[in-house]
């Protein structure tokens, strides 16, 4: 069966509001499952909370819907379950960058095979617009009356000092077509795949929005001297901001996937061994 936009389509009606970048992340992510191929039932969406965090009730997907900033054991737990699915975690800068930021660094440490977007708009969007941890330094906000006071996290640069990320990639809402790229080779990538996609929230953040990015993204893959294997370059152009801002896939390497480590996955997914014939009364016996 060929798969297409259609079949993706869910019932709810979108509320986010007219021309937030999250539709073009919607797009992207469909059109990339069109690309792939791969059937509703043969992807699981994991959200947390926000704006973002209603993305799984626009794609007709399997999904859990899990608390703030808790997208990534969720997504790790349902990845060990049954590694034959493709598992896509989702939320928002607050999500991942703030409360879940412990499990960010973790998840980089274990190189689970699932990927991980985060729609970064520099704000929280759904409690409206307090500042992030992403929120440049001095910007006013609804919680940051005087100016933010902290320096902004740099999540290329974090992912990238992880030393064990795999797939490290930035795309721009404003840019569907290279984003479907992004989110295609990163479901691909055997291990975990980062995007973040700089995301204007036009509702709450009036400095980062599509004309500010438009003045600033270049593509990395049309610079024939970057070279996504190497991490150098990556932590140099994950520097820029303020001139010019790359997108892309900053760095690419092939790394050993946790999966792999753990032999009782290495036949079928849990899910579908066969575990009638096991006797657990002892372990019943020892905690129950
Ligand atoms: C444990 C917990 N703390 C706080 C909240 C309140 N809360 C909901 S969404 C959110 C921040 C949303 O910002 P972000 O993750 O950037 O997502 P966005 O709405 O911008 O997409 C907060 C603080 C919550 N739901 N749960
Ligand atoms: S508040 Fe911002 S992030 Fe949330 S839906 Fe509106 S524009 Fe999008
Ligand atoms: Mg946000």
């Amino acid at each position: 069966m060929n798969i297409s936009l259609a079949n993706l389509q869910a019932q709810e009606k979108i509320t986010w509001c007219p021309g937030c970048g999250n539709y073009g992340i919607l797009m992207a992510v469909k059109k990339a499952l069109v690309a792939l191929n791969r059937p509703s039932y043969e992807t699981c969406l994991v959200t947390g909370v926000g704006c973002s965090g209603k993305f799984n009730h626009f794609v007709k997907t399997y999904s859990f819907e899990s608390l703030h900033g808790r997208s990534l054991p969720v997504a790790s737990g349902i990845c060990l379950a049954n590694h034959e699915l493709n598992v896509v975690a989702v939320g928002g800068d607050g999500d991942g960058y703030g409360i879940g930021l412990n499990h960010f660094l973790h998840t980089m440490r274990r190189n689970l095979n699932f990927t991980y977007i985060v729609h970064n708009n520099q704000i929280y969007g759904l409690t409206t617009g307090q500042y992030s941890p992403t929120t440049a330094k001095g910007t006013i906000s609804a919680s940051s009356p005087f100016g933010a006071l902290e320096e902004p996290v740099n999540p290329i640069k974090l992912a990238l000092a992880s030393n064990a990320a795999s797939f490290v990639a930035r795309g721009f809402a404003g840019d569907i077509k290279q984003l479907t790229n992004l989110v295609t080779q990163a479901m691909q990538h055997r291990g975990f795949s980062f995007i973040d996609v700089l995301q204007p929230c036009v509702t709450f953040n009036k400095i980062n929005t599509y004309e500010f990015f438009k003045k600033r993204v270049y593509k990395l893959e049309d610079d024939k001297s970057y070279d996504k294997t190497n991490k150098k370059q990556a932590e140099e152009r994950c520097l820029e901001w303020d001139k010019r801002i790359a997108t892309g896939v900053y760095f690419q390497a092939d790394l050993p996937i946790y999966e792999d480590a753990l032999p009782a996955l290495a036949t079928t997914p849990l899910v579908k061994q066969d575990i009638k014939n096991i006797d657990i009364s002892a372990s019943c016996e020892e905690f129950v």
